[in-house]
């Protein structure tokens, strides 16, 4: 006779989960302290809603239940074959992170988790309360990876990271916190050994000691969260990324075995991967970047409309765009970049100015003094005084 948790772990695997388990719902101390820690030495500045009291909630679940006996840990495998924007094969490219190929996975996890939730509140729990439940996706004040890893659903990586047995690190995180009492799994004996790739991959130093992330250098934080002004020092480091990085899991040989693993099986290449998670043909891994640049807002709205990438906005992804023209050095990339100098957003022509700067020529200096004579924002006029004299010394 199967028990209540293992139908229910079954019913998750029917809603569209690759990976469930169970913890419960004690508070996830030591996670809230290494939260505290890390905000205390300022390693997650720039992200303002990431507060100490925030941190406080999403480390107890009794906070977010107040009867709350169990965490039903979930994870959606979302690693899709990735072809190449190839309508200008000639052209800049950029690189978008895997998470970000296909449907934007807050909307595709809610609705897996919806229909997981209406069969939970149906059950009811041994004092006949209904069964109460919470829903968490990313957004949500849930620790998600501490609940991953106390679940036995997967291991903290160095990188900090959740690894998981059959899909690696390419796995979306999400939990239900029940007031149902489940049996739990306990956590995975298994760890990173004596690995240290990740740490050494990452182009910007992000990595201030094993499983310890400054976010102001992740590439991911620069691109997609942060609003403002990508600083100086940074910019060459970023490369070709417009939204996320992928490099610390792409370089892990936990994923490299977990990948030639799902390729044999065919779950990986072949198409085979759910449709929401395939990249989009509007986004795609790959994009061509001088196109982007010509997207007026409503273009903007109209291409991102279901995708991750609409979290950066216009002026976000622009202001990547030119970065990564800048660290590719193409000329062919000049007359989109002056234009982009006269964008509506300062942010956006400010880092125009310093992609021409980095590419240089006779076009890009004349549209620099040029822009130098007519521009009025403080901060653009500084970037295009940057971009000249980078044009004289180099
Ligand atoms: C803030 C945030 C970010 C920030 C900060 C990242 C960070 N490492 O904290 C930024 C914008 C940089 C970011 C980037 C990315 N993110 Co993010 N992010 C979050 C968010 C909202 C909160 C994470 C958090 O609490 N950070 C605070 C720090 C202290 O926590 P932590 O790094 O996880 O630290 C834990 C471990 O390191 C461990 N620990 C600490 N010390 C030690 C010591 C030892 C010995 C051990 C064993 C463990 C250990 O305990 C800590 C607490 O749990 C979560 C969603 C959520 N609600 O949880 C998603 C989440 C973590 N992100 C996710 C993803 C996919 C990414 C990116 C891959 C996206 C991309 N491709 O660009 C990158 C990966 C970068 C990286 N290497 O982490 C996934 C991760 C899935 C997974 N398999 O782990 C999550 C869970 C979203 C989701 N629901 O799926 N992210
Ligand atoms: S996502 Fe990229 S920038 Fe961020 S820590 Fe990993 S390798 Fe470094
Ligand atoms: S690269 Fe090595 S250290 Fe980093 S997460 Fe993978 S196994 Fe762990």
């Amino acid at each position: 006779m199967t028990t209540l948790t293992e139908d229910i772990k079954q019913r998750a695997y029917d809603a569209g989960f690759d990976l469930v388990r169970v913890t419960t719902a004690d508070p996830f101390a030591a996670a809230g302290a290494a939260i505290r820690a890390r905000i205390g030495a300022h390693l997650m500045d720039g992200l303002d809603w990431f507060t100490a009291e925030r941190a406080e909630v999403s480390a107890n679940p009794r906070a977010l239940l107040p009867d709350a006996r169990s965490v039903i840990a979930l994870g959606v495998f979302y690693l899709t074959d990735a072809p190449r924007d190839l309508t200008a094969p000639a052209d800049p490219h950029g690189r978008v992170s895997a998470y970000a190929w296909g449907d934007d996975y807050h909307e595709v996890i809610r609705a897996h988790l919806d229909r997981l939730a209406e069969y939970l509140r149906g059950l009811a729990p041994p004092d006949d309360a209904p069964g109460a439940t919470r829903l968490f996706v990313d957004t949500g004040r849930m620790v998600d990876r501490a609940a991953a890893q106390r679940s036995g659903l997967g291991w903290y990586g160095k990188n900090t990271c959740i690894l998981t047995k059959g899909w690696g690190s390419w796995v979306f995180l999400a939990e239900i916190v029940t007031n149902l009492a489940l049996e739990p799994d306990p956590p995975l004996g298994a760890n990173c050994g004596r690995c240290e790739v990740c740490l050494h991959a990452c182009p910007t130093g992000a990595f201030v000691a094993p499983y310890v992330l400054d976010n102001r250098r992740c590439i991911s934080y620069l691109t997609i969260e942060l609003r403002g002004s990508i600083p100086l020092e940074l910019r060459p480091l970023i490369g070709n990324h417009v939204f996320g990085c992928d490099i610390c899991q792409e370089v892990c040989p936990v994923n490299h075995r977990v990948e030639a693993r799902l390729r044999h099986s065919g779950r990986l290449g072949g198409g085979r991967a759910p449709l929401e998670f395939q990249p989009r043909p509007s986004v795609g891994s790959s994009p061509a970047l001088i196109p982007l640049l010509a997207l007026d807002d409503e273009a903007f709205r109209e291409r991102f409309r279901h995708s991750p990438i609409k979290r950066a906005r216009r002026r976000g992804l622009l202001r990547n765009v030119c970065v990564a023209l800048g660290n590719i050095g193409d000329p062919v990339a000049v007359p989109a970049l002056i234009g982009a100098l006269h964008d509506h957003e300062p942010l956006v022509r400010g880092h125009a100015a310093w992609a021409l700067g980095r590419i240089g020529g006779a076009d890009a200096r004349a549209a620099l003094a040029g822009a130098a004579t007519s521009e009025d924002d403080p901060t653009v006029q500084t970037e295009i005084h940057c971009a000249l004299d980078l044009i004289r010394t180099t």
